[in-house]
């Protein structure tokens, strides 16, 4: 129950990351969501990657809409900055957060409801403008919070809890966030934290519009035979392209793989994206491809996951406008004002 605090103290020997922290540290209110959700397994793995990239938690601003999932920021990184917004609003507000202080480290955290439904404008402007931010679709197909009516993900020809039929087209976010220009587009599964983690970590370290649609069941309204974000449907169904292994610049490099299993991708600051190629010989640096795999394999009923599409070259909105190294906050009047001299000269080109 919210009122219940958590308990401060923990066990001394709880392992530290290099700043001394534990994973409590890390770690939000007691969750309020119904036992077995989805959304608390994301909420796990985005702590264990925050402790794992030794992140200052007063670094990170955590901004959210309305929706169970969009309630989760509560459950972790609780001494980091928060914003809760109004329904489908995140993404202008974390735009505007964003090009007043490009310091922070960025999560918008989502569900389908609230980006694919309602949001869905918003999410594209995010999108489009490259947005430098991790952007977690927290994907059960149904409107959690207000009781499992169907959302804009859920497949056409699956059945609500209570038989009801989706006629409707399900929308792709990831091929959607694709087709906007998104440089770092992932799917992964809340259940597969071994998959999930190091998905998020190299997000957080990439410069650019980042997203990872998770599929996260809803086990009140959304995990009955007939709908396709069922735990059991997506085990059984499920595709993954490659594996993720995310090297921080200031570890040393070890070799997991054989040559040419393997694909390095380096990010900005330095940090090294391994992906191991699963199957065939996926390139998760072709757009096309991905948007290609994604809707041959969603034919045949298949969610693909993994980390469909980087481009680590991309920049963000603020390398688009050219925006000045100092966060827009911390200008003072001295910087923002150039004096009358030079209004006069600019007014006097204008004659
Ligand atoms: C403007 C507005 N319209 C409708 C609602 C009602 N409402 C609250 S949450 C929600 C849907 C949430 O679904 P989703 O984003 O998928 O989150 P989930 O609960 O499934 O995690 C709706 C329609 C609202 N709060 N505000
Ligand atoms: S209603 Fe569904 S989405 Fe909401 S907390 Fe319960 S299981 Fe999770
Ligand atoms: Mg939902």
């Amino acid at each position: 129950m919210t009122y219940l605090a958590k308990p401060i103290l923990h066990h001394p020997t709880l392992p530290k990351n290099a700043l001394g922290y534990t994973r409590r540290d890390y770690e939000g209110k007691i969750s309020t969501l119904c036992a077995g959700c989805g959304h608390d397994s994301i909420s796990a793995a985005l702590i264990q990657a925050c402790w794992e990239l030794e992140i200052e938690p007063h670094r990170v601003a955590k901004l959210s809409g309305i929706g169970c999932s969009s309630k989760t920021p509560d459950y972790f990184l609780g001494n980091s900055h928060g914003f809760n917004t109004v329904h489908g609003r995140m993404p202008s507000v974390l735009t505007g957060a964003n090009l007043a202080n490009r310091d922070l480290i960025y999560l918008g955290v989502s569900g389908d409801g609230d980006s694919a439904s309602i949001g869905l404008g918003q999410f594209a402007h995010a999108m489009r403008r490259g947005v430098n931010m991790t952007y977690i679709v927290e994907n059960n197909g149904v409107y959690g919070l207000t009781k499992g009516q169907f959302s804009a993900t859920a497949d056409s020809g699956s059945k609500s809890k209570k038989g009801a039929l989706n006629t409707d087209s399900a929308i792709d976010l990831v091929s959607l966030a694709l087709q906007l220009g998104a440089s770092y587009v992932a799917r992964s599964f809340s259940g597969d934290k071994d998959q999930l983690v190091p998905l998020l970590k190299g997000a957080i370290s990439h410069r650019g519009a980042a997203l990872i649609d998770v599929i996260s069941p809803c086990v009140a309204f959304n995990n009955h035979a007939g709908s396709t974000k069922s735990y059991d449907h997506v085990r059984e169904h499920n595709e993954a392209v490659n594996r993720l292994d995310f090297m921080p610049a200031r570890r040393a490099l070890s070799a997991r793989y054989a040559p040419g299993e393997a694909i390095e991708v380096t990010q900005h600051d330095g940090s090294l994206l391994r992906l191991c190629k699963l199957g065939d010989g996926y390139d998760p640096g072709d757009r096309l491809a991905a948007m290609n795999r994604i809707a041959r394999h969603g034919a045949r009923g298949e969610i693909v996951t993994g980390l469909l599409y980087v481009d680590s070259a991309a920049g963000d909105l603020h390398a688009h406008l050219k925006t000045v190294d100092t966060p827009l906050n911390r200008l003072a009047e001295a910087d923002l004002c150039p004096g009358s001299a030079a209004l006069a000269a600019i007014n006097a080109e204008l004659v």
